[in-house]
């Protein structure tokens, strides 16, 4: 059968979207101020699935594991203090495209510069600390998912 080229490309582009999960973590700043419903119900209307939920204190060593690429840099120690300085909430969250889209639901670093209907732009803002305090993390590739959620979730199955 002679079927258009177009056909088969697209056939090929959908059948190789792979459903992907993504470590997030609601931040002691979202978990202080009871903002972790409002983060949740975002997650899951948005369409994607929690395939895994704890509320925790992450250990140092945990933390020095999950934040290596930025020791060194001026804001580490306070990210880490931060990070230390009350529950946070760990997730994996499911679905297709997920890892970028759920970067998109959270919202640029600085929740001075994120977009209104983001979760750091409707939520956040500068508190003047030497560490920003943006409400939530999410993995930001392939890769940093599957590592984060192995230290977070060692038993989380299929990575
Ligand atoms: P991301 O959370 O948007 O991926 P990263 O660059 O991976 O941002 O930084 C990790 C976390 O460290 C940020 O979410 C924020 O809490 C904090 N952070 C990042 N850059 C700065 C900075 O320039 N000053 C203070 N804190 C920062
Ligand atoms: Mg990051």
């Amino acid at each position: 059968m002679n079927r258009p080229h177009s056909t088969i490309t697209l056939a090929r582009v959908v059948s190789e979207k792979t459903i992907e999960h993504t470590l997030v973590l609601i931040k002691p700043d979202g978990v202080k101020r009871q903002l972790v419903g409002e983060v949740i119900s975002r997650i899951e209307k948005k369409g994607y699935v929690i395939s895994g939920l704890k509320l925790m204190e992450p250990s140092l060593a945990i933390l020095e594991k999950h934040y290596e690429e930025h020791k060194g840099k001026h804001f580490y120690q306070p990210l880490v203090d931060f990070m230390m300085s009350g529950p946070i909430v760990a997730m994996v969250v499911t679905g297709y495209r997920v890892i970028e889209g759920f970067r998109n639901l959270a919202g640029v670093t600085d929740p001075t510069n994120a977009a209104p209907g983001t979760i750091r732009g409707d939520l956040a803002a500068d508190t003047g600390k030497a560490v920003v305090e943006n409400i939530v993390h999410g993995s930001d590739s392939s890769q940093s998912a599957a590592r984060e959620i192995s230290i977070f979730f060692p038993d989380f199955p299929n990575l």
